[in-house]
């Protein structure tokens, strides 16, 4: 890692908000490249994931995290605790809110474990892309709370990157002086296995049922870089043999749909051609089971 200038400034700046406001989106268009799976569906992400974006002056690492909600197993619990884990440890807090809607109790709940901390926050109204027409009632919504709280508030659109250049300048102000944490060329802390796992998981969010994507969990067993050819080995496991006939699908239709569009993703990643070979695994109770948590690469 090279010595940073001298006016350098550079620290962690936590994505915090309801789940599907935009947060992976935003962390995305942000560092450049697709770090982080997003999907229509809540609770797309997991694990903590850091998106790294250095700028001449300055180096942020976002940490994203899930959207926070009321847990209702242990996986549950393990996501909101490692939300309220990343306001703590982090130098600045984005709050980002859905712009497309007004300010809901979802967005209070949170406003109220954001007041508990120390940290500096900046509400970010996202999604203004999406508003059909000027909505006084929603802006007034969101100002209302910036305004009780004291928080700074930019509006910006994590589709189309309008208004990331004012929150890039906005967040590089709250920063203090320091050192390059990470190379300047890095965009994320993760191996490139875990998000080759989270691009497999993001097809079947796209592809299969409901109830299917929240019991699967991703390992990549094999990864053989040849000249020619990437060859990626992976198992996905699920809980229920019923789950496995729904990733398999008919004739194994859904299983080449999954890995199809996955292995497209994929090769963007690494810039290179792919071979993928997806395996079903019944895994009864993943979820409930601390050590097949940890086992597949969650933080627990
Ligand atoms: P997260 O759960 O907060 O990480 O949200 P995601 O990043 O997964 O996004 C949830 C959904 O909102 C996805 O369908 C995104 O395409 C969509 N989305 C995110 N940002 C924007 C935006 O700025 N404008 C619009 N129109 N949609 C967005
Ligand atoms: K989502
Ligand atoms: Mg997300």
């Amino acid at each position: 890692v090279p010595q940073a200038p001298p006016e350098f400034k550079s620290g962690f700046i936590g994505i915090i908000g309801r789940p599907n406001v935009g947060k992976s989106t935003l962390m995305n268009q942000l560092v450049g490249q697709k770090i982080a799976i997003t999907s229509p569906v809540a609770q797309t992400t997991r694990n903590r994931l850091r998106g790294i974006l250095t700028t001449p002056e300055a180096q942020l690492i976002f940490v994203d995290t899930p959207g926070i909600h009321k847990p209702h197993h242990q996986l549950g619990e393990v996501l909101v605790r490692n939300a309220k884990i990343a306001i703590e440890s982090v130098d600045v807090v984005l709050f980002v809110v859905d712009g497309s809607t007004s300010c809901g109790t979802g967005d209070r709940y949170i406003a109220d474990l954001l007041t508990k901390s120390e940290t500096p926050i900046i509400l970010g109204v996202n999604k203004s892309d999406q508003q059909p027409s000027y909505s006084q009632i929603i802006d007034d919504s969101y100002s209302e709370l910036a305004k009780s709280f004291e928080w700074q508030t930019v509006k910006f659109s994590a589709k189309t990157g309008t208004g990331l250049p004012e929150l890039q300048n906005l967040l590089i102000e709250d920063l203090e002086r320091g050192p390059f944490y990470y190379p300047p060329d890095l965009v994320t802390d993760q191996p490139e296995r875990f998000i080759m796992g989270e691009l497999i998981r993001e097809q079947i969010l796209l592809l299969t049922r409901e109830e299917v994507p929240h019991s699967v969990a991703i390992a990549i067993e094999k990864v053989e870089e040849t000249p020619a050819i990437t060859r990626v080995l992976a198992t996905i496991n699920v809980e229920r043999d019923s789950q496995k006939g729904i990733l398999i699908g008919k004739g194994g239709a859904m299983l080449k749909a999954i890995g199809s569009a996955a292995r497209e993703q994929i090769q963007k990643l690494i810039a290179g051609k792919v071979y993928l070979e997806l395996f079903v695994k019944v895994q009864p109770k993943w979820r409930q089971s601390r050590v097949s948590l940890a086992e597949l690469g969650y933080r627990v």
